[in-house]
């Protein structure tokens, strides 16, 4: 059976509330597309305005990230049941900038898969290599051993409904790309792990996406590619540019 792309803006601290309402206007007739799965992933903030802005139309609001437990002494984190009551489908769990910034680890992401299934969230779990790791030629090694972590205690029932997000670091805001080639050879990497971890079906159901200064330009080619199912945008989807991907046919 054909995945279904999905196409994730992931706004990062941009966008305030009041501005994440304009832009879910300005792009709503521009993402009308029922042939891909099309969420935007903003800041905590910005969610309960932007689902309301999002009511009617084919845009489905996701959170950037979430915390493993599920409520208590944990200032300035943000629960599963938060996100679940406000109506969020889609967490970005594990981005590089997290991991950079916030001294997120494979374990902790793994923790936050865990509890993002509990809780009937969808999470879109980002892994990529640094320049120098794939320099050092052992990036598919690196993947491999992020997707296991991550998806440890994971079942395979579980598994078939996760996003995953192939991100390169050194691609990312840099406005260098990953090849689709390139990225595709990783992506294949991905779902070839998936399918040792759990199995064949498992890896056919599971959709991989690849972000890194993806564009308007570039998203025909990189979603062409028959491991690529989408694409996880940051730049580009605050502007109308995101409409041109989102219809990338
Ligand atoms: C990678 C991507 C979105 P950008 O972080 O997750 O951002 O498209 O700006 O490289």
């Amino acid at each position: 059976m054909a995945r279904k792309k999905i196409i994730a803006g992931n706004w990062k601290m941009n966008k305030t509330p009041s501005e994440a309402v304009a832009l879910v206007k300005e792009l709503t007739p521009l993402v009308a597309n029922d042939d891909v799965d099309v969420v935007f992933c903003v800041p905590a903030i910005d969610i309960i305005p932007a689902m309301e802005a999002a009511k009617g139309t084919n845009i489905q609001i996701g959170a950037e990230n979430m915390y493993f437990e599920e409520s208590g002494a944990y200032t300035g984190e943000i629960s599963p049941a938060m996100l679940t009551d406000a109506g969020v489908k889609y967490v970005v769990l594990g981005h590089s900038e997290r991991r950079e910034y916030f001294a997120e680890t494979d374990e902790t992401v793994n923790k936050k898969v865990l509890k993002a299934f509990e809780h009937g969230i969808t999470p879109i779990i980002c892994c990529g290599e640094t320049l120098t790791q794939r320099k050092q030629g052992i990036y598919i090694d690196w993947i491999r051993m992020q997707i296991k972590i991550a998806f440890q205690n994971v079942t395979a029932d579980q598994a078939k409904t996760a996003v995953i997000a192939y991100e390169p670091i050194w691609a990312i805001g840099t406005g260098e790309t990953a090849t689709s080639d390139q990225a595709e050879e990783v992506c294949a990497a991905i779902r070839n792990c998936i399918k040792e971890v759990y199995d064949e079906a498992t890896a056919e159901a599971i959709r991989i996406q690849y972000g890194g200064s993806v564009n308007a330009g570039n998203a025909a080619e990189l979603f062409a590619k028959p491991d690529i199912d989408g694409g996880l945008v940051g730049g580009a989807s605050l502007k109308a540019d995101f409409g041109k991907i989102v219809n990338y046919k």
